[in-house]
C-alpha cells in the first residue's frame, strides 16, 4: 500500500458532495489537503473541521475551473510548501437541465462543457507539468456511469463524461513512459447536491432522483478514490465503475416505495 501521509492532495470541488467527502477521506489518511472551489466560505469551514478531527493543514483556493488564467495564477502562487501536488482529484463538475438537445438552453451546454470538459483540462494542465518533473503523482478523475451510457434527455453532460473517459485514457498513454498514475473513478446514483445544480434548486425536482433506492453515499465514491491512491506504486487502477446496488444501468434503477434514501 501507499501510504498517504504529508502527500499533497489537490481537489477541485470541494465544497460539496464528492469532492468534499473526498477531503475527509484523505485527510483520515494523514494527507495535506489543497481545496479548491467557488464557495470560498465552505471551504473554510471543511478546512477548520478537518484541523480540529485531523489536526490536517489545508490550503484554500477560491477558484472558477472555467477561468484558465485564474487556474494558472492559482497554481503558480501556491506557497513553496503547497507546490509539491502528489495527487490530484479532478472532481469539479456540474449537470444542467434535463432537455431534448434540439430543445436544450445554451447557456446550459456552455456551463456543462465548460466546468466538466475544459475545467478538468486547465487544470490538468496546470498541475501535471510539475508531476512529470518530479517524475511522482496520482491523477484521480471523477467520471460517471453516464461517461459509458447515454440516457434520454441527458445529451451533453453525458457527452462531457463521454469526454472525461476519452481524456483520461489520452492522458493515460501520454504518461505511459513515467511512474504517474492516471485513475478514473465512475459513479452512478450519489445523493449529493447534484441534481438540486442540475434542476437550478428546484428541490420538488430534484428529491424524487434519489427517493426510495439507497442511492450510494459521497463516502463510497471517496473510499474509491482513496483506493486508487494508496494502491502500490506499480498498480495503477484505470478505471472503476461504482454503483448502489439497485441501480443497474442509466435508466434502469430498482425503487422501492419502503426503502429510505438514507
Ligand atoms: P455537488 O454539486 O455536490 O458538488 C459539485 C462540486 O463541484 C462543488 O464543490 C462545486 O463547488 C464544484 N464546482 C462546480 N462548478 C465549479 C467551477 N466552475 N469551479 C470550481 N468548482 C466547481 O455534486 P457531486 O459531488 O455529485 O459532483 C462531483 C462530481 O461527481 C461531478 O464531476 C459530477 O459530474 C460527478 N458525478 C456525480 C454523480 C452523482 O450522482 N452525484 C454521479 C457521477 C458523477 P462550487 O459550487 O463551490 O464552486
Ligand atoms: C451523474 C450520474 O446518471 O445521474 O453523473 O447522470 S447520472
Amino acid at each position: 500500500m501507499t501510504p498517504l501521509s504529508d502527500n499533497i492532495v489537490l481537489i477541485t470541488g470541494a465544497s460539496s458532495g464528492i469532492g468534499l467527502a473526498c477531503a475527509k477521506a484523505f485527510a483520515h489518511h494523514g494527507a495535506r489537503l489543497i481545496v479548491a472551489a467557488r464557495r470560498k466560505e465552505r471551504l473554510e469551514v471543511l478546512a477548520k473541521e478537518l484541523k480540529q478531527m485531523h489536526k490536517t493543514d489545508s490550503h484554500i483556493i477560491e477558484l472558477d475551473v472555467r477561468n484558465y488564467s485564474a487556474v494558472e495564477n492559482a497554481m503558480k502562487s501556491l506557497p513553496k510548501e503547497w507546490q509539491e501536488i502528489d495527487v490530484l482529484v479532478n472532481n469539479a463538475g456540474l449537470s444542467r437541465g434535463l432537455d431534448k438537445l434540439y430543445e436544450g438552453s445554451i447557456q446550459d451546454w456552455d456551463e456543462m462543457i465548460d466546468t466538466n470538459v475544459k475545467g478538468l483540462l486547465y487544470v490538468s494542465r496546470a498541475v501535471i507539468p510539475g508531476m512529470v518533473a518530479r517524475n511522482k503523482g496520482t491523477i484521480i478523475n471523477i467520471g460517471s456511469i453516464a461517461g459509458h451510457e447515454v440516457y434520454p434527455k441527458g445529451n451533453v453532460y453525458c457527452a462531457s463524461k463521454h469526454a472525461v473517459d476519452a481524456l483520461t485514457k489520452g492522458l493515460r498513454m501520454d504518461l505511459v513512459d513515467t511512474p504517474i498514475r492516471v485513475c478514473t473513478v465512475d459513479p452512478g446514483l450519489v445523493e449529493t447536491e447534484f441534481s438540486l445544480v442540475r434542476f437550478r434548486g428546484d428541490a420538488e425536482r430534484a428529491a424524487p432522483v434519489y427517493q426510495n433506492m439507497k442511492t450510494l453515499e459521497p463516502g463510497d465514491v471517496a473510499d474509491a478514490v482513496v483506493f486508487c491512491a494508496t494502491r502500490p506504486a506499480h498498480v495503477q487502477l484505470a478505471e472503476l465503475i461504482i454503483m448502489p446496488t439497485n441501480q443497474g444501468s442509466t435508466t434502469l434503477v430498482h425503487r422501492t416505495p419502503t426503502t429510505q434514501s438514507k
